[in-house]
């Protein structure tokens, strides 16, 4: 599909019409989930990672209000720097944010469902949004999971973000009908650490093994997405104890501040990275990184 809001850039375009691998980015991640100047060196550098891997980077973006796919390094440094000024939008802000003109930092959902407006099947992140703790009396489900269960884009990601409840995650995505697959491990994966006490549905071995899968099910005419799940790498993972500890003390403060709606998972990454002194957005920015190489190698085999 095409519509006269999308932007594409030259080297984006070039590389779909001559079917040359892609892989998404999002721009949450620079604007609302990392503090300047990493948000910014971060999404050069996944840039880099995902060319090392042989495939077109493509970050998007809403800027001015069109669906901006393949943003340039001046337009990446500005969503950095501009932060929490850029809208955190999510599918249901794209109608206001588009026909205002306005700028948009696109979280998983609205980067999956511009990536297959622009015909871009993989797309690499840090964590996806979820089912938050507490969502029973909150009902604070992330948008990304309705998003994987209608839009036909594989997201690669480190496991759902360790701040939601990943039991109840696995279960609505379960419900949803997205597939969840493991690369090469068993077990859900908990962003800042290789493990949770959740299994995956498939554990995949290979880049092959998975795009395999997803050529199948887009043949099926599945419209449903992907989720792959990779690990943080052993040697930059977090200690249990320590990431555990800052997350609840940082849900303890979002709940006496009043904290919640689109401010929740902002404010937690941030209350996390001081209360680990920086350790959580190391390891956010080595998993990211670890997520767009395997995203650039799955995309170079569809
Ligand atoms: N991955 C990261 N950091 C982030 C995000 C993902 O490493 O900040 C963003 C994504 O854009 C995701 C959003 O869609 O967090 C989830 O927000 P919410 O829980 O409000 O749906
Ligand atoms: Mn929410």
């Amino acid at each position: 599909m095409s519509n006269n809001y999308l932007c594409i850039s030259d080297e984006v375009s070039c590389a779909l019409r001559t079917g040359r691998p892609v892989v998404a980015l999002e721009s949450t991640i620079i604007s609302h989930g990392m503090p300047y100047p990493q948000n910014v060196s971060t999404a050069l550098e996944v840039e880099q990672v995902v060319r090392d891997g042989g495939a077109v980077p493509a970050t998007i973006a809403i800027l001015g209000g069109r669906l901006t796919v393949g943003c340039s390094s001046e337009q990446i440094d500005y969503l950095g720097r501009q932060g929490q000024r850029v809208v955190k939008c999510s599918r249901r802000d794209l109608p206001v944010v588009v026909s205002q003109g306005m700028d948009g930092a696109t979280t998983v959902a609205t980067t999956m469902m511009i990536a297959s407006m622009a015909g871009i099947s993989v797309f690499a992140t840090g964590g996806i949004g979820g089912v938050h703790r507490g969502a029973e009396t909150t009902m604070d489900i992330s948008a990304d999971l309705e998003e994987l269960s209608q839009t036909p884009v594989m997201v690669v990601c480190a496991g759902p973000k360790a701040i939601l409840d990943l039991p109840l995650t696995m279960e609505y995505l379960e419900t949803k009908g997205v597939p969840v697959i493991g690369y090469q491990t068993d077990v859900l994966p908990a962003f800042y650490t290789r493990r949770s006490s959740c299994r995956v549905d498939y554990r995949l071995d290979s880049a092959q093994d998975i795009a395999s899968a997803f050529v199948c099910q887009r043949r099926m005419g599945l419209s449903t997405g992907m989720l792959v799940t990779n690990p943080v790498p052993e040697e930059y993972a977090m200690d249990d104890a320590v990431i555990n500890g800052a997350i609840e003390k940082a849900l303890c403060e979002a709940e006496e501040h009043g904290i919640h709606g689109k401010q929740i998972t902002p404010f937690l990454l941030a209350k996390i990275t001081e209360l680990t002194s920086g350790q959580s957005l190391a390891t956010n920015i080595r998993l990211v990184k670890n997520n767009a190489l395997l995203a650039a190698h799955i995309a170079c085999l569809l």
